[in-house]
């Protein structure tokens, strides 16, 4: 560690006087009226060599440093929260008498930065707003944190971080907003944190923390908006939350409580989206919501709530959303077994225009997606399961039951559903730049490399949530290309949960029905059944190779050797010519990031699961962290598999896109690989071949 810290300062004491010198520039800073104070001066510039941010990155982020770091954007009346420049500092230079600008505030938001956060932050003691949320910072919290006790805003969220959080939080009395949720803490939550009386919002949730939540929290009655969902919190709900009357917001779903759901939750009023799923050993009624007039959202799952609705319910005239679920008896999975009633079919035939053509979107698995336009004005997606669809009524609870229960940045969030007969409808975010499969295959956006890398880690990091970081464990199953999305700024998110399924991290689970793609199906599972996470890591590998080649996974236009990609890149990387994969259409490209992608991409792919990274190790790999670990043996493709009919069942799928979700009945028998019947999940059949006749 000690070693570690000197070569750190040696390397701060090079940076300092070449590239990252435009930071201090002592003699310029002496000109101007103001200036930042050289100590903090030194430890941003520390910080961000450290992170590797660069000057370009600060320039392009339209804060001219050059000189004087209390300048420009960094002193115009913006917040660092209402500008999206990122990274950004703000200064205030009203202390004492003397003209020294201090930090005040440091956004370095959602800039994949990777590794601990450098201890010279903890020295920024004048700083008030800190948002380093939607990183992948590692280490954990130090004590030092309690130092900043001027800190109002402080943002942790969507990181890596890791151990318990330091009692010294409590510290910080001045917080309003705290945020460090989507992180890796564990132990509980400090008693110490009930000393943040000023506090307003805390995001808590899929945090890591764990246990009761502790007494002193009686004393956050300011508190507003808490989200607290996907926490083991344990014990009974507090009754003192009905003490925090100005609760707006409250999420506590997916957490461990037992008991029932607090009388005191009625002095309420203020409530507007409610949110509690999982008590186990209690029961409640609906009396508690009779005060909150406000509510426009309450989604209660799994609470065994009794008693009828209220005929009162009518007087709340903002709810738009009432969520009552019971038990299911479905795979252990939350299940429902009441209508939801979300969004009426109306409703959403309005905002199609009645499912017209001209606002298709394309083909989501299992059925057509539209864009629609709400009455309020939102843009939305609508998934419309064809009517003929073999996607029953379990997969679409499914896939709605899971996507509801699990929150990232990459991975499409779920607005609600209809079901109304027959009809069965899905509402998603709306995102603007279409699936990555258009973009990459469709020739409709032109996406250069660093959009392409920047998508393989957003992907990796969706995944990464779903197999390790969320409380419920989930394989997605029929991860591809055409399954993610690309928001405005192409951000990708993972849709399509119609086939997800929780699993064991202790077990491998056989199955009789197999569920995917082919082309992006893992050997064991297409084979025999055998379902851990490691099948969506081999899905991600073949992914990652049709974003670095622009190309689907199997293409008979091809020349021979080109045909299957898999195979083409293993012959390319036995000789050394990774590079010759990348899309043509790429002008520039990193060839270092290249070769890390394709190496990545084949340790993916590799035959057997338990050589597969897991998929934070292909975070880290990709991210540059840890090194690519030595990609041993040959992937397994359709190919080798010595299929009787093999190439007649590869060549069907490539003249009919390789991109429809399948169910394959399967032998359960793992040593021979029996008759496997496939038939399509879609309404066009095209494929009824028998395959596996080894
Ligand atoms: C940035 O600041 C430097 C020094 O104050 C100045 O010379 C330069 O013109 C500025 N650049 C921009 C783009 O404003
Ligand atoms: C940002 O917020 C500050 C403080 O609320 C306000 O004064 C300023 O006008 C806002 N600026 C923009 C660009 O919205
Ligand atoms: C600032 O200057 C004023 C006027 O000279 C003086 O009264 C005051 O005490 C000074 N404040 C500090 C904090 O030094
Ligand atoms: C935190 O503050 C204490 C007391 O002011 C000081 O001794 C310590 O060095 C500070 N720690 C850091 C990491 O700045
Ligand atoms: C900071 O927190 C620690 C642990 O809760 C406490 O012992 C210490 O007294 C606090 N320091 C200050 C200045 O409040
Ligand atoms: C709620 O606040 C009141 C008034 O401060 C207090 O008497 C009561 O004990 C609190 N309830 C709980 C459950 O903490
Ligand atoms: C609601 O708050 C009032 C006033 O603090 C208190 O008397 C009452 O007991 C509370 N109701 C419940 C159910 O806790
Ligand atoms: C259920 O609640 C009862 C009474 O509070 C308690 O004795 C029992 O241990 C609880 N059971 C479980 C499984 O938590
Ligand atoms: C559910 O609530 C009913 C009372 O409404 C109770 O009899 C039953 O034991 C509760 N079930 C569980 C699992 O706690
Ligand atoms: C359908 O849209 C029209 C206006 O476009 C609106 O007046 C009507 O209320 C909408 N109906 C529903 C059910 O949303
Ligand atoms: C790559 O594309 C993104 C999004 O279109 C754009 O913001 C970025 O500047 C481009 N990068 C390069 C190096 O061209
Ligand atoms: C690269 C690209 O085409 N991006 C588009 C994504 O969507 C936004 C919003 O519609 C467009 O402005 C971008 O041009």
């Amino acid at each position: 560690m000690a070693k570690s810290s000197s070569t750190a300062l040696l390397g701060f004491a090079v940076a300092a006087v070449s590239v990252f010198s435009f930071l201090v520039n002592l003699a310029q800073a002496q000109h101007a009226t103001a200036a930042t104070d050289p100590s903090e001066a030194r430890a941003l510039n520390s910080i961000f060599t450290k992170w590797g941010i660069s000057a370009s990155t600060v320039q392009s982020a339209g804060w001219n440093i050059s000189g004087e770091l209390c300048s420009g954007t960094a002193i115009d009346d913006t917040t660092i929260d209402n500008t999206t420049y990122s990274p950004l500092i703000k200064c205030t230079c009203s202390f004492n008498n003397d003209t020294t600008c201090r930090i005040a505030a440091l956004k370095v938001y959602a800039l994949d930065v990777s590794g601990e956060i450098p201890e010279e932050l903890w020295t920024l003691t004048y700083l008030t707003n800190l948002n380093l949320g939607q990183n992948y910072l590692t280490g954990s919290l130090p004590p030092a944190i309690g130092n900043l006790t001027r800190m109002q805003y402080l943002s942790f969220y969507i990181n890596a971080l890791s151990g318990e959080l330091p009692k010294e939080l409590g510290n910080l009395t001045e917080l309003i907003e705290l945020g460090f949720g989507s992180n890796r803490f564990n132990g509980p939550l400090p008693s110490e944190l009930g000393k943040l009386v000023k506090l307003e919002k805390l995001y808590m949730d899929s945090s890591g923390v764990s246990g009761p939540i502790p007494s002193t929290f009686k004393n956050l009655i300011n508190l507003r908006i808490v989200w607290a969902s996907d926490v083991d919190f344990t014990g009974r709900i507090p009754d003192f939350i009905g003490n925090w009357t100005k609760l707006e917001a409250l999420w506590f779903q997916g957490n461990s409580f037992e008991g029932s759901i607090p009388n005191s939750f009625s002095n309420l009023t203020s409530m507007m989206r409610l949110g509690i799923s999982g008590l186990s050993n209690g029961s409640s009624t609906l009396e508690f919501i009779r005060n909150m007039k406000s509510l426009t959202k309450l989604e209660l799952r799994n609470d065994n709530i009794s008693g009828p609705i209220p005929s009162y319910i009518g007087e709340f005239s903002g709810l738009t959303q009432l969520t009552k679920h019971q038990r299911g008896d479905d795979k252990g999975l939350l299940g429902i077994d009441t209508k939801l009633c979300t969004f009426s079919y109306l409703e959403l035939r309005n905002a199609t225009n009645d499912f017209n053509l001209d606002n298709k979107l394309g083909e989501g698995g299992f059925g057509q997606v539209y864009k629609g336009t709400l009455n309020d004005g939102r843009v939305i997606a609508v998934k419309q399961l064809h009517a003929g669809s073999h996607q029953g009524t379990s997969q679409f609870i499914n896939e709605i039951t899971t996507i509801s229960a699990v929150q990232h940045r990459n991975l499409v969030e779920l607005y609600g559903c209809c079901i109304e007969g027959d009809k069965r409808l899905i509402v998603y975010e709306y995102l603007e730049n279409k699936s990555l499969d258009q973009a990459l295959f469709g020739n409709c956006l032109n996406l250069n490399w660093t959009t392409r890398y920047n998508i393989c880690v957003g992907v990796a990091r969706g995944l990464a949530y779903l197999h390790e970081e969320s409380r419920l464990r989930i394989v997605h199953r029929d991860v591809k290309s055409s399954n993610i999305l690309l928001d405005y700024a192409l951000v990708p998110k993972i849709s399509d949960f119609g086939l997800a399924k929780l699993y064991d991290n202790e077990k491998t689970h056989i199955s009789t029905q197999v569920a995917g793609t082919i082309g992006y199906l893992a050997p064991e599972y297409a084979l025999r059944g055998s379902l851990t996470e490691k099948a969506d890591v081999f899905s991600f590998g073949v992914v990652v190779l049709e974003i670095i080649c622009g190309r689907r996974n199997s293409d008979l236009s091809l020349e021979e050797e080109k045909v299957y990609l898999l195979e083409w890149a293993w012959n390319l990387f036995e000789n050394n010519r990774v590079i010759e994969l990348v899309d043509p259409r790429l002008s520039e490209f990193n060839e270092e990031e290249v070769k890390r992608i394709v190496g990545v991409a084949l340790l993916c792919t590799q035959t057997s699961p338990a050589l597969r990274p897991s998929m934070s190790r292909v975070v880290a790999m990709l991210s540059g962290d840890i090194e690519v670990g030595p990609v041993t043996s040959r992937p397994v493709y359709f190919t080798d598999w010595n299929f009787d009919d093999a190439t007649s069942l590869m060549a069907d799928v490539a003249t009919n896109g390789a991109n429809t979700s399948y169910y394959i009945s399967a032998s359960t028998n793992s040593s021979v690989v029996g008759s496997a019947e496939i038939s399509q999940m879609n309404s066009k059949p095209i494929i009824d071949s028998s395959i596996g006749k080894k």
